[in-house]
């Protein structure tokens, strides 16, 4: 199979980019095997919608239900790895005076490609904190038998994974480097998200606003495409080698 294409003026403006964002969902690691939040799901959670489960109003109905969904999920990143498009960003640094990773995933496979100071918009799967009185926990016992969702050993609340639901902030110093990333930034890359959850959804609004070259990576469309700069339709493992490709090949302009 040929490698997909990419424009030659992006490529030209790629080489002449100072700043550059990306910013990730979920997409970039459905080539790694981990489901996309759209995606339905199969076996036990088949009933389930990961959206409703994604609350704290789900969590204080059933803490149990909600603590085992995460647990599952855990255990299929541990056997996930990087694909080539989480690879390939880990390279972009290279290419870039500056370059900021913002992703709204969970699951620490960009750090696990070699990326360094990932903006993580919605927390992480593999860190732990009190519902009830807000402290760090930073070691569960996973173990059969144990109690699900544990106890917090600062006030006896429920421990629940380090991750924003809706309706909850997002962690103010992260958003607000990524807002500052993107607003600066020559070009802005939306990569595999669905562009529909905010405030993640806002950054390629706020780059376009600014003027930024906005390059959506995605294999389907989204209310972002009609507004992007440059859209390559295809899956982010294929796309974004391709562009590290193009960076690191002879400059024939
Ligand atoms: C591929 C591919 C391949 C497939 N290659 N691509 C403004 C307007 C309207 C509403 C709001 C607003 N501001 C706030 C809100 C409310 C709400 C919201 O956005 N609602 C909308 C959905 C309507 N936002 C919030 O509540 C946020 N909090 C907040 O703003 O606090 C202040 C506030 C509160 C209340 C009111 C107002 C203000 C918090 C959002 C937290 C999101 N949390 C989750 C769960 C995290 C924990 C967990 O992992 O379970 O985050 S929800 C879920 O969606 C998860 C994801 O990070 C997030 C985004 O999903 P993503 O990554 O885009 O994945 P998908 O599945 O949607 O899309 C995958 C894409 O990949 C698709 O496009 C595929 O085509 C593509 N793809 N294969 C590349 N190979
Ligand atoms: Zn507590």
């Amino acid at each position: 199979m040929s490698p997909p294409h990419i424009p030659e003026d992006l490529i030209a403006t790629l080489r002449s980019a100072r700043r550059v964002v990306a910013s990730t969902g979920a997409g970039v690691s459905a080539e790694s095997g981990v489901p996309t939040f759209r995606d339905a799901l199969t076996g036990l959670w088949a009933k389930y919608d990961p959206m409703k489960l994604g609350t704290p109003e789900a969590f204080e109905e059933d803490p149990k239900l909600v603590w085992d969904w995460f647990a599952w999920r855990r255990q299929l990143v541990q056997k996930a790895a990087p694909n080539p498009g989480h690879v390939a960003l880990a390279a972009f640094p290279e290419h870039f005076e500056d370059f900021t990773l913002v992703t709204q995933n969970v699951d620490g496979l960009h750090r696990q490609a070699g990326s360094k100071n990932v903006l993580e918009l919605h927390g992480n799967l593999f860190r732990f904190r009190c519902h009830d009185c807000g402290v760090r926990v930073d070691a569960i016992d996973d173990g059969e038998g144990a109690p699900r969702p544990p106890a917090c050993a600062v006030c006896g609340g429920r421990v629940r994974p380090d991750v924003v639901w809706f309706g909850e902030g997002l962690p103010e110093d992260v958003l607000s480097r990524a807002f500052t990333a993107a607003r600066e930034a020559d070009v802005l890359f939306s990569i595999g998200t669905s562009a529909v959850v905010y405030p993640a959804a806002s950054l390629p609004e706020i780059a376009l606003s600014s003027g930024v070259v906005v390059v959506e990576v995605n294999p389907t469309p989204t209310p972002l495409t009609p507004h992007a700069t440059h859209v390559l339709q295809g899956p982010s493992g294929e796309i974004l080698p391709a562009i590290l490709a193009a960076l690191e090949g002879p400059n024939l302009t």
